[in-house]
C-alpha cells in the first residue's frame, strides 16, 4: 500500500520539540491518510509523547523515532548547559540521515516532505537531494528570525558603533530596538562564533530556500517585521499562537490552583514562573520573595527548584496557606487566563509572552538569555504591556517598584492593550482568519506531496 509519508526533524531541547509535535497533530488531524516519522532523541520523545496522548486518536499516524543524542556513554552533564546541546549538533546531519534511511525501509514509503525545527538548516539540502518540500518551523518570535535572517547587514551596521545604547533604526520598525537587546551570537565576528552561533547564521541564510517557513505566532502582532519577513521567504506562514491553534492536552490541576485563584479579586494576584529550563539565582529568588512579603500581594509561584534551598522557614510560615501559594507545577495557560491574575513575572520566553497576552495579563520581565532581552524589549517598548524590574535583575526596591507599576499604576492602560491583541489572536484563529488560513495552505502543501 502507497501513502504520502512526511518526515518530521525535531530540536530536542528546551521548548521545540513539543510545539513542533503540536503542529505535526494538528496536520495529522487533517490529512489523517498521510504518515509522519518524527525524529527526536529518546529522551525528548519520552517525554512530549508522553505527556500529549489525551486519546483523542490524532497519534494513529505520527509514529516516534529516536535518533543519537551523541553523549558519550555515562555522561554526567556539567554545569554548562549548552554542551549536550554542541555533543549533539556533532552528530547531525548523520544520525537524522541515517535514520531517515531506516524510517524509509522499516515503512517501505519514501519521504515525500521534510518538516524541520528551523534550526536545522542542513534540511534544507536534505531536502533537495530528495527533491521533496521542505516546511521549517520558527518557535519564537518573528523579530528575533528577523535578526538572523539580517545577520550579515546587522554585523555591518554595527560595527563601528561599539554604543550599547545605539539602535537599530536602519530596519523598519527596529528603531526602539537596541544593541543590547540583541540576542547572543547575532554581533559576533564569523570566526568567533561558537556552534550554536554557526548554526543560527547558516539558518538565517537558508531559510529563504524553504518552500514555506511556519511560525507560532499570528500576523496581526508586529506587522512590520511579517512585511520584511514574508519579502524574504517563498512563504512565510503565521499558524499561531499555539495554545489557542493546538494547546497540549491540559494537565490535571493536581495542586489547586485555580480553585485558589477563584478565592481572590479580579487582577490581583501575582503569578510567577520562570519556565522549565531557568532558576534565577538565590539571591535574587530571596529579594524577590522579600519584595512580595513586603507589599503584600497575593502570589501565586510556580518554583521548579527545592524549595528548602531556596526559601526561609520564616516566608513559607508566613505567606504560604495566607496570601501565597507556592507550587512545584501550574496550568499556566488557565491560570493566566485566569481573571484573578493581575501581573507576569516572567523570563520572557516566547511561549510565555504569548500565552500571558492569550489571558490579557501585564507582565514584569526579568531576560536570562538569547532572545529574552529582545521579547522584554517589545513587551515593554513597542507593545506597552509590560515593564522590566529596575536594572534587570531583582531586588527589594526594584521589584516592589515594579509590582506596584502593575497591579495599582499602568497595568490598567496595559490591560486594555492586552485586550486588543488578545481580540485579535483569537480572531487569527477563528474560522477564515489569518492563522486558519495561513494554516490550510500549510496542509495544502503536505497533500501535494509525492507518494
Ligand atoms: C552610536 O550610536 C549612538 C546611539 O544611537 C549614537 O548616539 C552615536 O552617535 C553613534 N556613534 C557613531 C560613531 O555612529
Ligand atoms: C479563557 O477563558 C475564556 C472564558 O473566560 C474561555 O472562553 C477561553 O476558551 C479560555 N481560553 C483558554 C486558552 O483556556
Ligand atoms: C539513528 C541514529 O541515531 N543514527 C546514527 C546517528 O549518527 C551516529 C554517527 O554520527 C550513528 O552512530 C548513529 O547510528
Amino acid at each position: 500500500m502507497s501513502s504520502r509519508h512526511v518526515a518530521v526533524l525535531a530540536f530536542p531541547f528546551g521548548s521545540h520539540a513539543g510545539p513542533l509535535l503540536s503542529l505535526v497533530r494538528n496536520l495529522a488531524k487533517a490529512g489523517p491518510d498521510v504518515k509522519f516519522s518524527f525524529l527526536s532523541t529518546a529522551r525528548s520523545n519520552g517525554i512530549i509523547f508522553s505527556k500529549a496522548d489525551d486519546g483523542d486518536g490524532s497519534f494513529r499516524n505520527i509514529k516516534p523515532y529516536d535518533v543519537n543524542d551523541g553523549l558519550p556513554q555515562g555522561y554526567v552533564p556539567s554545569r554548562n548547559p549548552v554542551e549536550p546541546v554542541e555533543l549533539f549538533l556533532k552528530e547531525t546531519p548523520e544520525n537524522f540521515t541515517r535514520a531517515l534511511e531506516m524510517v524509509e525501509a522499516e515503512t517501505g514509503l519514501k519521504v515525500g516532505c521534510l518538516i524541520s525545527d528551523a534550526f536545522f538548516w542542513f534540511a534544507g539540502d536534505m531536502a533537495d537531494k530528495m527533491n521533496v518540500p521542505w516546511i521549517s518551523l520558527w518557535t519564537a518570535a518573528p523579530r528575533s528570525l528577523l535578526l538572523h535572517v539580517e545577520t550579515d547587514a546587522i554585523r555591518q551596521a554595527l560595527k563601528t558603533n561599539r554604543s550599547g545604547d545605539q539602535t537599530l533604526d536602519f530596519l523598519p520598525g527596529f528603531s526602539v530596538i537596541r544593541k543590547v537587546d540583541l540576542p547572543e551570537g547575532v554581533i559576533v565576528s564569523e570566526n568567533s562564533e561558537s556552534p550554536f552561533e554557526k548554526l543560527l547564521h547558516k539558518m538565517g541564510h537558508k531559510l529563504p530556500q524553504a518552500t514555506a517557513v511556519a511560525i507560532n505566532s499570528f500576523q496581526q502582532i508586529d506587522p512590520e517585521t511579517l512585511h520584511l519577513l514574508k519579502a524574504r521567504f517563498k512563504k512565510f506562514l503565521n499558524v499561531g499562537p499555539f495554545t489557542l491553534t493546538c494547546p497540549s492536552p491540559s494537565r490535571p490541576d493536581n495542586h489547586g490552583c485555580l480553585e485558589w485563584l477563584n478565592k481572590h479579586q479580579p487582577s490581583t494576584v501575582v503569578y510567577i514562573s520562570f519556565g522549565t529550563v531557568i532558576t534565577p539565582p538565590p539571591h535574587e529568588i530571596e529579594a524577590f520573595a522579600e519584595a512580595l512579603e513586603a507589599s503584600g500581594f497575593p502570589f501565586l509561584w510556580s518554583f521548579r527548584g527545592s524549595v528548602e534551598n531556596f526559601f526561609s522557614k520564616g516566608f513559607m510560615d508566613r505567606t504560604c496557606g495566607t496570601i501565597g501559594k507556592l507550587v512545584p507545577w501550574a496550568p499556566q495557560v488557565q491560570v493566566l487566563n485566569h481573571s484573578s491574575v493581575g501581573a507576569f513575572v516572567t523570563h520572557c520566553g516566547w511561549n510565555s509572552i504569548l500565552e500571558s497576552i492569550g489571558g490579557g495579563v501585564p507582565m514584569i520581565c526579568r531576560p536570562f538569555f538569547g532572545d529574552q532581552k529582545l521579547n522584554m524589549r517589545m513587551v515593554e517598548a513597542v507593545w506597552k504591556i509590560g515593564v522590566q524590574v529596575e536594572g534587570g535583575v531583582f531586588t527589594k526596591s526594584g521589584t516592589i517598584d515594579a509590582l506596584q507599576r502593575i497591579l495599582l499604576g499602568e497595568g490598567k492602560e496595559m490591560r486594555e492593550r492586552l485586550g486588543v491583541m488578545k481580540k485579535l489572536a483569537y480572531e487569527a484563529v477563528s474560522s477564515g482568519g489569518t492563522s486558519t488560513n495561513d494554516f490550510n495552505t500549510l496542509v495544502g502543501i503536505v497533500n501535494q506531496i509525492k507518494m
